[in-house]
């Protein structure tokens, strides 16, 4: 079969290379399909190089990566769903089936699927699903295009991954172009998070490793085109102790020439895993830390001195992203969280008192049995699942403020540019 796929994700603060992208369009290959990508994101006028493509190419099914449903953060709040209706349109008046996938899809998918009109969506990992759903299409097609949405979707966290699947990467986009923007190269070790947080769309995608020797394959093949700056593309990096192990050893064995930043949580940790991160060049890890998690017996500040103070020592830069005000949070364990990293100085500790509000999560759920909580929305609840803006905060920003004072160790995310990775940099 012909299929198109698109990359929707235009946004640059900071570019991302979209590997989901990739993972899909080598997935179908090994299957024998015929796949044309169309990336968006190096377009001045994305709309006429999709229209462009579509004049001068065939295809029979088109698969749209949507990766950010909205930015997430309330003082630089986009939502990018209507500008994926237009794009699910246009291919639409070509006459082809839509199918959305991507992290942005599965934030909330029977919502993006019914804003956007389009027919299918896979919500999950695109390695197994796609190839799966594409290979029934043209028998299927006819029953699936007259199903309900629920059926139209289909549950690919319960199907998960091939762990050795490692994908042909930098083939079908342009990565010097994102790179001279301030992108890096991406990596991904798992899927899914098996973690719990409220506030969280990930909580309800399954845990999947991949094999580490499939993770150093295609990290080995990436740097000898001369890559060698990576973003870690987990949710989390230390979800199973074992597996980062195993990860570290694959990579060091490998010998890579390259320098890695990644996300943590305090706990799992351990020395293996610190000294690993340096063996293979991590130079920043961004930690992410809920003010509430020791008060709730989730981790203990020791926990996280041990995590700060082991980077330190082995060189390795430590930002902190700090969630404060969770809902119930006592304001005494938000001051200790301050206080804590007050005294700690890790790099920078980016506080974010902003939580918002999807459809699926925890939050959402205490809204709706919660009723005095509403009083921190910053609109109504709607009826349903909210696709659009709608933000938690449960602490006021002029409160906030004076109790972080005018320490520079601390920066308030939404409000001061760049991410981690842009001004840890060396
Ligand atoms: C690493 C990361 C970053 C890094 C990226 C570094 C890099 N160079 O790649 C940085 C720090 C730069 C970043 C920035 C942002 N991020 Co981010 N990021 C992630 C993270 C942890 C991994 C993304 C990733 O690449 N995964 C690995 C790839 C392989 O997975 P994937 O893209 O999901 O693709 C798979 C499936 O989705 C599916 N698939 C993908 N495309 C398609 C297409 C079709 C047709 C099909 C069928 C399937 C399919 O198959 C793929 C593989 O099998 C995710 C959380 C997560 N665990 O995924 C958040 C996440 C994607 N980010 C998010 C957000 C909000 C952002 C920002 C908007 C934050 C901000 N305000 O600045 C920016 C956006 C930047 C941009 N230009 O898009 C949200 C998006 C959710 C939402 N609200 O819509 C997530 C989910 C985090 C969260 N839990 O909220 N991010």
């Amino acid at each position: 079969m012909r299929i198109l796929l698109v990359n929707a994700n235009t946004f640059s603060n900071p570019p991302c290379i979209p590997i989901g992208v990739e993972y899909a369009a080598a997935a179908l290959r090994a299957h024998g399909h015929a796949v044309g990508v169309c990336d968006l994101w190096p377009h001045p006028s994305p709309l006429e190089e999709l229209l462009r493509r579509l004049n001068a190419e065939e295809y029979d099914l088109a698969g749209v990566s949507f990766r950010n449903l909205d930015t997430a953060q309330a003082a630089r709040y986009i939502n990018f769903v209507p500008d994926l209706r237009v794009i699910v349109e246009e291919l639409q008046k070509r006459g082809l089936p839509v199918i959305l996938g991507g992290s942005g899809f599965q934030a909330m998918p029977r919502e993006v699927l019914d804003y956007t009109g389009a027919e299918f969506g896979i919500d999950g990992p695109a390695d197994l699903a796609l190839p799966r759903f594409v290979a029934q299409f043209d028998a299927a097609r006819g029953a699936w295009m007259g199903a309900p949405a629920e059926a139209r979707i289909v549950n690919a966290h319960v199907m998960g991954i091939n762990p050795d699947f490692a994908p042909e990467r930098a083939v079908d986009i342009y990565y010097p172009a994102y790179i001279a923007k301030g992108s890096v190269a991406g990596f991904a070790t798992q899927y899914g998070c098996g973690g719990a947080c409220e506030y969280c769309v990930e909580t309800r995608a399954a845990h999947h490793m991949r094999n580490p020797a499939a993770v150093a394959a295609e990290l080995k093949a990436l740097c000898a085109q001369g890559f060698d700056d990576y973003h870690l593309c987990d949710a989390e990096f230390n979800i199973n102790l074992e597996h980062c192990h195993g990860v570290l050893d694959a990579m060091a064995g490998a010998r890579l020439p390259m320098r890695w930043a990644l996300y943590m949580k305090p706990v799992p940790c351990d020395a293996a895993l610190l000294d690993g991160l340096r063996r293979t060049g991590a130079y920043l890890v961004t930690l992410s830390v809920d003010s509430a998690a020791p008060a709730r017996g989730q981790y203990s500040w020791d926990d996280v001195s041990f995590a700060l103070d082991g980077l330190r020592d082995r060189g390795v830069k430590c930002a902190v992203d700090l969630t404060v005000g969770l809902p119930g949070e006592d304001i005494g364990s938000v001051r200790r969280a301050i206080e804590f990293f007050r005294a700690a100085r890790p790099e920078k500790v980016n506080v974010n008192a902003y939580l918002r509000v999807y459809g699926g999560t925890r939050l959402e759920a205490l809204l709706r049995s919660q009723p005095e909580l509403h009083a921190h929305l910053d609109d109504e609840l709607p009826p349903g699942p909210p696709l659009f803006r709608l933000f938690y905060n449960q602490l006021p920003l002029p409160e906030l403020k004076a109790m972080l004072g005018d320490d520079p160790v601390f920066k308030l995310e939404g409000f001061d540019r760049g991410t981690n990775y842009e001004l840890f940099h060396d």
